[in-house]
């Protein structure tokens, strides 16, 4: 598969611009999916493929020619486990290439492990992987900014699952302490932990109250709908104002290949050359069926 696709001219991606680069996300993720003899960690890969687009290609401001630019908005992956999904996005983008990206993955040495290493891997903003660790690390980066008068947002991405680890919860009250306006926290909420549904193993809801009562600005969304996601982005209060932002995404683990939507079996796994076909006709099918 080719290198991304869009050409704006400059302008903003329309919706339904994102919407094919998602589907173009998916459709690189499954192809790599069925190349990789590991494991690929495919259903929060899935559940994240919009909220990755519609950051990557709306809503940070990032230069793949620039990467170190001081003003540039900075993105922490705290669920680190969906890492390949952040770098074949920033593929589509021009950090790098889709195919360097596929002839190494997940290979001793290489710069796409299966959590990423920003030592490793320029333009990657953080190490991570180990859960609960993002909100922390994001927090003491929008901190850093403030304090040193930058005008830049920091965004970071979790698992709801993630957020049963009481680091995030220390983390959202040091946001509020400190008036960091200037962080955006996605939730990437599909209901499932690694072996089980969410809600059998701790009880999350009620959900939005809880980031409410932690004195955060609450955005609800539906994870999978292009106009949702920018309407949330296009809504964020300034970066200099007091309150941090959680998104929370409701989405579906596995989302747009029916036989791994909502299949505990599909946290991890790979794709055989006669999964992938039948994995690449689900994603055709259920694009279709959103298009009518
Ligand atoms: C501290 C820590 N404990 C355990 C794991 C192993 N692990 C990887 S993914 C995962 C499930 C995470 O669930 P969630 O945050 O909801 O992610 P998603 O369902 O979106 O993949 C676990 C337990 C880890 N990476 N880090």
């Amino acid at each position: 598969m080719g290198q991304t696709s869009l050409q704006t001219g400059g302008n903003p991606p329309t919706i339904e611009e994102l919407e094919d680069l998602a589907f173009e996300l998916r459709s690189k993720l499954l192809h790599l999916c069925g190349t990789y003899e590991g494991a690929v960690h495919i259903g929060g890969d899935l559940s994240a493929a919009d909220i990755f687009t519609v950051l990557y290609n709306y809503g940070l401001n990032v230069d793949p020619t620039d990467i170190a630019n001081p003003a540039r908005d900075r993105f922490v992956l705290s669920k680190g486990h969906a890492a390949v999904c952040m770098y074949i996005a920033m593929a589509m983008r021009g950090f790098f290439s889709y195919d360097g990206i596929v002839e190494t993955y997940g290979q001793l040495d290489s710069a796409y492990g299966m959590h990423p290493c920003k030592v490793q891997l320029p333009g990657v903003e953080c190490s991570t992987g180990s859960l609960g660790h993002g909100l922390p690390l994001a927090v003491g980066m929008a901190l850093s900014a403030r304090g040193r008068g930058e005008g830049h947002r920091v965004f970071c991405l979790l698992g709801d699952g993630e957020t049963g680890e009481g680091s995030v919860w220390e983390a959202a009250m040091a946001a509020r302490s400190n008036e960091l306006g200037n962080l955006v926290a996605f939730i990437d909420r599909n209901r499932q932990l690694m072996t089980s549904f969410a809600e059998e193993r701790i009880v999350f809801e009620p959900y939005p109250d809880k980031w409410a009562a932690f004195g955060w600005n609450v955005v609800n969304v539906d994870g999978h709908d292009m106009r949702q996601l920018v309407e949330a982005l296009d809504a964020l209060p300034a970066a200099d104002s007091n309150r941090p932002t959680v998104v929370i995404c409701d989405t579906v683990k596995g989302k747009g290949v029916d036989f791994m939507e909502r299949n505990l079996a599909w946290h991890a796994g790979s794709l055989g050359p006669a999964d992938l076909e039948r994995a690449m006709a689900a994603l055709e099918a259920s694009r279709e069926k959103e298009s009518v």
